[in-house]
């Protein structure tokens, strides 16, 4: 066995996401026996299909047990299963939405961030770099009326790809903010865009990616929650047209609607765009 080193900027991030999920507020799972059964039943099924399917080896199933140990020791699950899971749960969760389209959240979503309303400048450190990026739109119902008080939830990475509070030496709030919406239903964000997003190479996932030859890479995006009293929760992302990767995201988790198109900001400071959400009734 291999000693795990923590490295300061990459995998920590992934171990980080194990800790914060251990102590996320989630919703119970009733355990109704006859659909674990049925479901695990499946899963397990399917696995041994794959078995069959490859005529995989001792070698390889001791080399499997040998990953998906790591995997934990590593604390990766949350990445991992976010990765390259999620977005199926995502779409079987929202099929039946009418309003704004979801995608996955992802291992880095932090609740309570500094709060404005209608208008927010994200907190940044002196001389954050990227280009500076106006995000703004309207919450609306499925009618186009807009909504007061809704709160919409903003975090990204930075210019290094790297988010607060799971890599370190970023100040805890860093790109990250909620806003609530006036009675004309808007929001805007005062922000920088986000670089590509690179899964962790030095920890299991990246073992995996690099065993495959697969690449490692999320285009570049804005996470977003957006709610509001007697509306359905969206917790979605957004992309930019034209973006490394947009094509071929490894978390499978960019849908049409969701790349933005920036133009030149009207304040002659870097790029702005408009977005709307449209949310479903509760
Ligand atoms: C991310 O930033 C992310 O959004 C997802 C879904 C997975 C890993 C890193
Ligand atoms: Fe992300």
């Amino acid at each position: 066995m291999t000693a795990t080193v923590p490295n300061p900027t990459a995998a920590g991030s992934g171990r980080n996401a194990t800790e914060r999920f251990a102590q996320k507020e989630r919703s119970a799972a009733t355990v109704d026996q006859a659909r674990v059964s049925a479901i695990a039943t499946d899963a397990i099924t399917a696995l041994h299909e794959v078995i069959r399917k490859h005529g995989v080896t001792y070698a390889e199933y001791d080399a499997l047990k040998a990953w998906l140990i790591r995997v934990g020791e590593d604390g990766e699950w949350p990445l991992f299963l976010d990765v390259w899971v999620e977005h199926v749960v995502e779409e079987v969760a929202n099929a039946g939405r009418l309003g704004a389209v979801g995608t996955i959240e992802g291992p880095y979503y932090i609740p309570g961030s500094p709060e404005s309303r209608s208008e927010a400048t994200l907190p940044m450190r002196d001389g954050e770099q990227g280009t500076p990026f106006l995000f703004q739109g309207t919450v609306t119902d499925l009618d186009g009326n807009p909504i007061e008080d809704a709160q919409v939830e903003l975090w990204h990475a930075d210019d290094d790809g790297y988010y607060s509070q799971f890599a370190p030496g970023i100040p805890e709030w860093n790109l990250r903010g909620t806003v609530r919406t006036g009675d004309d239903g808007r929001f805007a964000f005062h922000t920088i865009k986000p670089a590509p997003y690179q899964i962790p190479t030095d920890g299991s996932c990246g073992a995996l990616i690099a065993a495959a030859g697969w690449h490692a890479w999320r285009p570049a995006h804005l996470h977003l929650k957006v709610s509001a009293p007697s509306k359905q929760l969206v917790t979605t992302q957004l992309y930019f047209a034209g973006g490394q990767h947009v094509e071929d995201d490894v978390a499978q988790a960019v849908k049409p609607e969701l790349v933005l198109h920036p133009t030149p900001a009207a304040s002659g400071r870097g790029e702005e765009v408009t977005y709307d959400f449209a949310l479903d009734p509760a």
